[in-house]
């Protein structure tokens, strides 16, 4: 099966150039000026020619931050994996990495079975980040177990949910040396669960009941204190971590300092915070403001600012969604209580044209540095670089044309995604995907999807062995003051 692309400019991270790009079985397999393929066997009557005059050539977008058909706060996110994963190709988006989170004293393993099944529907590639939300020896084996047979390479850490998911300092020390130990990466959703649950109780004494409350509860420090702890965590145990989500400018001071220092601290941002302010939770209609309830919540206008200069800055490198679905009927749980509407927004299909309209049309980011913080960065730092993240030869075949003059308005009535609110409503966009290719092939074309239901795979991420090998001789040098690695 084989696609022709002809006459686009291809946008790589590192360069842009004129090329024509041939697809086959999956793969990238010519990247040319004028290219003659039609004498090739694999160049035959069904060979899709897509003409890319005047359009932009750029790897399939990754999200590394989804949560498809979660199970979550008493109800399950509307948005599953087909129609999530799909909703995303619709948007450019080719490859997710969702969250496998084991209820406490849950096998990882078997979470991540069960996962895997549900993800089995999926459209486009996906991979998964493992949760660890308790702690024993069964759980560093099963961490193990899904780094060496399962192709997990990083494992996430919940650092609010109080009584739910959050995993403490104990947990976060014993998680991040079994990581480390694997070549694994850990990652972070930075917020002090303890502090949050306090003051939830403390707002709804108050007699503050509605969505208002939500961002009240969650206040910047909430979020630098839980980032700057684990990043401290990270460099007594000398281990790298992500932090999901960098959603203050507190947060990302704290990383911006451990970078400035050598640490190794990489840095996520979702499109929502960067173009979305907490006036939201103040719109009397209850649905609109709990449709943007989620954690870390969204922030006072000039943490934009900030963290659009952390992604300009390479402070922060990943740019993501948090995809988590819910509907009003769904949200109206905490129509009494702020603190039981579930938490979670949509954005898959949105991402990356929301950022192309708010980062490149307005000089912020150049359509190079866009493909750094859409795709390619999250391909290097998940290893997944190079079958993700670049328009090679050899690369998988996972690519976005893009029309930086076609504008488009954003709305519920007209996604794909699965959820009766879009939070960038109303939005107009100029710069918007044209057509998406998956694996070689053609999935969406001018607001039409043409998509299989379990078409798309499971992305195994190795370890990051020589990485870690360096790593390891600094530690050599400076080991950890309290772990004993050698028995
Ligand atoms: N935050 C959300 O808003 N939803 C899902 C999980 C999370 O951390
Ligand atoms: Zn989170
Ligand atoms: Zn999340």
């Amino acid at each position: 099966m084989s696609l022709l692309i002809k006459g686009g400019t291809v946008v790589n991270a590192d360069q842009s150039f004129v090329a024509d790009v041939y697809c086959v079985d999956g793969k990238i397999a010519q990247i040319g000026p004028h290219l003659n393929v039609s004498n090739l066997p694999s160049y035959t009557q069904d060979t899709q020619v897509i003409d890319a005059t005047g359009q932009l050539v750029m790897p399939g977008g990754i999200d590394p931050h989804t949560h498809m058909q979660l199970p979550f706060m008493g109800t399950v996110a509307s948005e599953d994996f087909y129609s999530g994963t799909a909703a995303g190709l619709a948007g450019g988006t080719t490859c997710i990495i969702d969250f496998v989170i084991p209820a406490p004293q849950q096998s990882l393993l078997e979470a991540y079975h069960q996962w895997r099944e549900w993800a089995d529907k999926s459209v486009s590639d996906y991979a998964f980040h493992v949760a660890v939300t308790w702690w024993d020896d069964s759980v560093a084996a099963d961490m193990e177990t899904l780094v060496k047979e399962h192709g997990v390479n990083s494992f996430k850490h919940f650092m609010a949910y109080k009584g739910a998911i959050m995993a403490d300092d104990e947990i976060l020390v014993n998680s991040f040396s079994k990581a480390w130990e694997l070549g694994a990466l850990p990652t972070v959703h930075a917020e002090n669960g303890e502090l949050v649950y306090q003051l939830q109780q403390k707002i709804l004494a108050m007699g503050i009941t509605g969505p208002e409350g939500h961002p009240q509860s969650r206040p910047p420090e909430v979020e630098g204190e839980a980032a700057n702890r684990a990043i401290r965590i990270a460099q007594a145990l000398k281990t790298p971590v992500y932090l999901v989500h960098v959603s203050t400018e507190e947060a990302l001071e704290s990383v911006t300092r451990a970078r400035n220092e050598g640490q190794r601290v990489f840095g996520e941002v979702l499109a929502g915070h960067l173009l979305i302010d907490e006036s939201v939770y103040k719109d009397p209609d209850f649905n609109v403001a709990a449709a943007h309830v989620m954690s870390p919540p969204f922030r006072p206008k000039q943490a934009q600012e900030a963290l659009w200069r952390g992604l300009q800055s390479g402070n922060l490198q990943t740019t993501a969604t948090d995809h988590c679905c819910f509907c009003a009927d769904q949200k109206a749980a905490g129509k009494d209580d702020f603190s039981k509407i579930p938490n979670g927004t949509g954005g898959i299909e949105n991402r990356m044209e929301v950022l192309w309209d708010a980062g490149v049309s307005t000089g912020r980011l150049t359509p190079n540095e866009f493909v750094r913080v859409t795709s390619t960065n999250a391909a290097h730092i998940f290893n997944m670089y190079p079958n993700k993240g670049t328009i090679a030869v050899g690369s998988d075949a996972d690519i976005v044309v893009w029309d930086p003059a076609a504008t488009k308005t954003i709305s519920a009535k007209t996604h794909f995604q699965n959820v009766d609110y879009n939070i960038f409503e109303g939005k107009q966009v100029t710069g918007i995907p044209s057509h998406t290719i998956s694996q070689g092939k053609l999935v969406y074309q001018h607001g039409k999807l043409m998509v299989e239901r379990g078409a798309g795979r499971y992305i195994k991420r190795p370890p990051f062995a020589p990485y870690f090998d360096a790593i390891n001789k600094m530690r050599e040098r400076t080991p950890p003051f309290s772990v004993d690695r050698d028995g």
